[in-house]
């Protein structure tokens, strides 16, 4: 980590406030002046007009200032550049996924969650990537901000040194659900986030029957970011909301032509792998396939789960 004089100008706060108080220094100094110069040689004190030659000092001076505090800003800028793209060593390491319109993490140990917990003072470095479009994870209280791109592997670094929750925002506008697209860091203390963390059960450990596959559906559709779209209340978002959809009449179009289908296995295994087929009437086509990220097992959780929705 930066040292030092580096580190008192190392954060975003410290830059912004230098920014500011110089950008505050001139605007007084120069509409001062500008005011005192027009009442001081204004037409009436001054009926006839002189002409002024240059100085060369002035001339000089004028330059090597405004010089001077383009490169004290840069210098700033710089130094905390260098500390944000810089990780300790030791960090703990985040995956993060972004897709319309939720965010994913995923622990070393391969636990999944939709919200960043975190243990206090210790520094994390998330690596961002996303599963469809541009998306931006932005953590005001910690001041980083850093791209999601598909294809890509991004990062960025910070010290939870504040315990609570604190938002998480997608700044990169993704479509319909973006400023839907929100969530938590929680910082909790160190035993908190090791309880937490060894708390880990997947589509396998339902199976072995440790969880029921309801219980293990309902916390699918949420790690997996279905709850941006579909609501579990009845309230129509994105997508057809889960409440009382088991058995349910509804009207999808299919090439082209409407046709009345029931809701059953058949038709949300399609919706989940091949949404194109089917789509739901009164629905934009917004549904992404899940092939690959919706494995067989997570597939008969989620039915079982939405069987439940009454
Ligand atoms: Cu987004």
């Amino acid at each position: 980590m930066v040292t030092g004089w580096a580190t008192l100008w190392n954060t975003t706060d410290n830059a912004f406030y230098f920014i500011m108080a110089i950008s505050v220094i001139l605007l007084v100094g120069i509409m001062g002046t500008m005011l005192y110069f027009v009442f001081r040689y204004s037409k009436e004190r001054n009926p006839q007009a002189e002409n002024i030659a240059s100085s060369v000092p002035l001339e000089i001076l004028w330059t090597v200032i405004p010089t001077l505090i383009v490169l004290a800003m840069f210098w700033v800028g710089w130094k905390g550049f260098i500390y944000k793209r810089t990780v300790p060593a030791g960090s703990m390491q985040v995956k993060v996924v972004g897709r319309m319109w939720s965010w994913s993490f995923t622990y070393e140990n391969g636990k999944k969650s939709s919200v960043l917990k975190l243990p206090y003072n210790k520094p994390v470095k998330l690596l961002i990537t996303s599963q469809d479009v541009l998306h931006s994870v932005f953590i005001p209280a910690f001041r980083v901000k850093e791209d999601a791109v598909p294809g890509k592997e991004t990062y960025l670094w910070f010290l939870p040194d504040q315990m609570g929750k604190f938002d998480v925002f997608c700044s990169e506008f993704c479509g319909a659900g973006h400023a839907d697209m929100i969530t938590k860091v929680e910082v909790v203390s160190e035993e908190e986030f090791k309880t937490w963390l060894q708390a880990t059960e997947t589509a396998t450990a339902a199976t072995d029957g440790k969880v029921s596959l309801p219980v293990m559906g309902e916390r699918l559709v949420r790690e997996k970011g279905c709850l941006a779209c579909h609501s579990t209340d009845g309230t129509a978002r994105v997508g057809p909301s889960f409440k009382a959809l088991w058995g349910k009449k509804e009207t999808v179009i299919r090439n082209g032509v409407e046709v009345q289908v029931v809701i059953d296995e058949e038709h949300i295994r399609l919706q989940l792998f091949q949404p194109e087929k089917d789509r739901v009437k009164g629905f934009p086509p917004m549904m992404p396939s899940q092939k690959g990220l919706v494995n067989d097992d997570e597939a008969r959780a989620i039915i079982e789960y939405l069987k439940t929705q009454k």
